[in-house]
Parts: C-alpha cells; structure tokens; sequence
C-alpha cells in the first residue's frame, strides 16, 4: 500500500485554513521560526524493523494483524510513514530477523519510498535454528573461545550486510552479563568482550562507526557487561575513534540523569546516537514522549547547546531528494544517530512510531526555542529560579504548528495519525497481508 501525494494534499486542504491560523498565533510569540521550520523540515529519525510487528511480554503475545510479513513489507511500512510525516527517511534493521537475499533490490525498494539505511544491528542474545554454539552464557564474552569467535563472525556478516545497504555503521547490543554473584569473573568478561569487539572493530570500513549500546540490567539481573554509559564508554575509548557510546532511553536506573550523560558523551565526543523511548520502570518500550515529555526535552536542550543537531546523519536525504549523500557533504563525526526502539503490546505499531517521531519533533522544535544566552547569563549569576523560567518557557511553548508546518512544507500530512485512520492503513493491511501475520522479532 501506498498514500498518495493527491491523499495528502486532500487531508490538508480543510485543514489548512485552521493551521496557519494556529501557526501565525505561535509566530507571534517567538523569533527566529525560520530558522527553526529549516531545522525541523531538515530532521529524520531513523524506524526500527522490528517495532513494526506486535511486540509481547514473557506472559503473552496478542499479535494486531496485517503485520509485516517480509523485510520488502517492513520497507513498505516504514514507506507509509515517511509519506505521511517526511521525518521517517530512515530504516534500522535486524539481524538474523531481516537479512535482505538481494540487496540491490532491497536498496531500491527502499530508494523508492525515500529511505536509507540506519545502523544495522546483531543479535547474539538469542540462540537461531541451526546455530552449533548457544549463548546462554553469553556471546562476546563468553569462557569458549568458539563462541565467542561464533559471535565475532556473527557481527562481521552484519556488517557486510550494511556494507550492501549502503549502511555506515553497526549498533552492539551484548545481553552477556550473569544472574548470580561468582557466577561471572567481572575482569575477564570485560577482558573477553574488548578482545571480542577489536575484532569486530577491526572489519570496519574507514567511514563505519560501531555504537556499543549499553543497558543496565535484563535479561541479566546481576552484572551486565555493558551495564552503564561508563563501561561503554571504557570499551569504546579502548577500541578508538570509530566506536561510540549509544544511549538507549530505556536502559538507565531509576531516576537516572539521562541528559546529563548526553551532555558528557557529546563533550567526550562520543556520543553515537539513541534508541528513543519511553518508560515508567524499566525498559518498558513505551511511546516516546509518552511518560517524561520533560526529560525528552532536556535531553535536546543538551544536543543543541552541545552543538550536535547541526548535522544529522540523514538530513540532505529527504522524501524530496532521494539520492544517498555523498561522503563529501556528510561529516560522520558530528553525526548523531536518531534512532526509534519500541515494543508495541497494546497499539497499533505504526500510529505509535507515528506518535514517537512527532514526539521527537517536538522536544526538538522547543528546546530550539530555548534562550540560550539568557540561560547562561542566569547561570553564570546562580539565578536559578531564572534557569528554569526559561527552560520551562520554552517547554511550555505549543509548538505543535510548527513541526505540521515544517511537514507541510516537505510534501506530509498536516495531521500524520489522522490521516493514516481516514484512509484506513491497517484496514488494507489486513486485506493485503491477513489477519494472522506475525513480523519477525522480539
Ligand atoms: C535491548 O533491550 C534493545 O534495546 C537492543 O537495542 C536490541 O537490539 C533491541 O532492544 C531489540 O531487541
Ligand atoms: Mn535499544
């Protein structure tokens, strides 16, 4: 299925009148809105192919139907929403979930809905059909060198398969760690998995990254291996300057000081990218935006004020331009990789990850909004009460007619959501696809 440029331009055209009303209020009240509508038309976050089925829990799976039944159907999803929002130009797959037979074909397919590939990811938490070493004692870390060399091979072939995409980098996220005190020997674990990952390093391209994803507990519940920003840090300085910290939202103790640790990888340096999401506990997978709002926001006041949103990793790669950068207009070291990680139990995947990326936009769109020489002038006077006047100020801004100008601008739907119900997306994807597809994944 596909939305058509004529379905979009007939959803907007009632709208239209209400929006720029909407939109001339906002101006009123800020400055600089071009600019900010040139940032925002210009951001992409990048899909990941495996929010795009029902997730589960270990008490069950309800699966919504007309899921993806194929790496080509995850394309085309993806494809539905980067037509609706123009800020979905991006897919970050799965492996062994999403290997692609022909990656030419796959390429175009994913040229002709205007996207590219984001960073590709492997799965050494799992055991696979056929796999003659299992990882339930871990994979890079593990006490056999024939398992561990059975994972370091795992993450080259990911990366050939990138390399095929026209990917530029691999995310790592290890599930090794241990359950019970004694069980692990913390050294060598760290010892095996950096030995493990200058391996993997190694098979890099010049112009590849590898983002070490770190996570503080789960499947593990004792000791995780890369258990914080900190261990991720150590391995990605070890390993040199293609290695970067990555930050999944979810994946910090309670009460973690997330955009603080932004703020400090992106001095470092070393700041890779996110995983965005949302969470009350844990690694709930939830909605982004949907329970801390507030600290999505001050995660994006640290990116800007760190100077890191300059340059986004696909940003000359939008909906209206689709030809790949060249590396010559690209800088992948200030890049930040914007990435999507989510677990649909109870929505529909594609109207969250519609609610996720309009979410991203925007804490985005008010954290540029934020007084930025006001607020160092108040800190720089300890005027506390003044420091959160003016974040706060920006944060309460509605910033929502904005981003639907800034879509607007770009070719989408003044209303994403309310258009993937009117035409009735899940509807015809049922029809397409049956009731009773499950898409590969968790
Ligand atoms: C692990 O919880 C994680 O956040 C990693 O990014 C995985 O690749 C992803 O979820 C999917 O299981
Ligand atoms: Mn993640």
């Amino acid at each position: 299925m596909k939305i058509t440029q004529h379905q979009i331009e007939a959803h907007n055209a009632p709208r239209l009148a209400r929006h720029k009303k909407q939109l001339a209020y906002l101006t009123a009240e800020i400055t600089g809105e071009q600019g900010v509508l040139e940032k925002l038309a210009a951001f992409q976050v990048a899909i990941p192919s495996w929010a795009l089925g029902t997730g589960g829990t270990r008490f069950g799976r309800f699966p919504g139907g007309g899921e993806p039944r194929s790496l080509e159907e995850k394309i085309e999803d993806v494809g539905l929403l980067h037509a609706l929002n123009r800020a979905s130009g991006a897919i970050s797959l799965h492996l062994p979930w999403d290997i692609p037979t022909d990656a030419q074909a796959i390429r175009e397919l994913a040229a002709s809905h205007g996207l590219r590939f984001d960073a590709v990811n492997s799965n050494t938490f799992q055991d696979q059909q056929n796999q003659a070493l299992s990882y339930k004692f871990g994979s890079l870390q593990h006490v056999d060198p024939a398992v561990r060399r059975q994972a370091i091979e795992h993450n080259i072939e990911v990366i050939r398969h990138g390399e095929a995409l026209g990917s530029d980098a691999i995310t790592v996220w290890l599930a090794d760690g241990s359950c019970f005190p004694g069980q692990l020997n913390f050294r060598r674990a760290f010892q095996n998995t950096l030995d493990s990952l200058r391996e993997i390093y190694a098979a890099l391209l010049p112009h590849w990254k590898m983002f070490i994803e770190y996570k503080a507990f789960e499947p593990n519940f004792y000791s995780m291996t890369v258990g914080d920003w900190g261990q991720s840090l150590l391995y990605a300085n070890k390993l040199g300057g293609q290695a970067y910290t990555l930050v999944d939202l979810g994946h910090h103790l309670p009460n973690a000081n997330i955009e603080q640790i932004v703020a400090l990888l992106l001095m470092e340096g070393k700041l890779g990218g996110f995983h965005f999401n949302d969470s009350k506990y844990g690694d709930d997978d939830l909605t982004v935006g949907s329970i801390r709002p507030y600290q999505l926001f001050l995660i994006f006041n640290e990116l800007i004020d760190g100077g890191a949103l300059n340059q986004f990793r696909i940003s000359d790669f939008g909906f209206r331009n689709p030809k790949p950068p060249t590396t010559e207009v690209r800088n992948p070291k200030s890049e930040i990789a914007l990435m999507i990680d989510a677990s649909h139990n109870v929505k529909d995947p594609l109207e969250d990850l519609l609610q996720s990326v309009e979410a991203i936009q925007l804490a985005y769109a008010q954290a540029l909004l934020v007084d930025r020489p006001a607020l160092n002038a108040a800190q720089l006077d300890n005027d506390t009460v003044r420091c959160q006047e003016i974040l706060q100020a920006a944060y309460r801004t509605d910033v929502r007619a904005l981003v639907a100008e800034a879509r607007r601008r770009n070719g989408g739907a003044l209303e994403p959501l309310g258009l993937f119900r009117e035409v009735g997306v899940r509807k015809e994807l049922f029809r397409e696809r049956g009731a009773k597809t499950v898409a590969t994944g968790l």
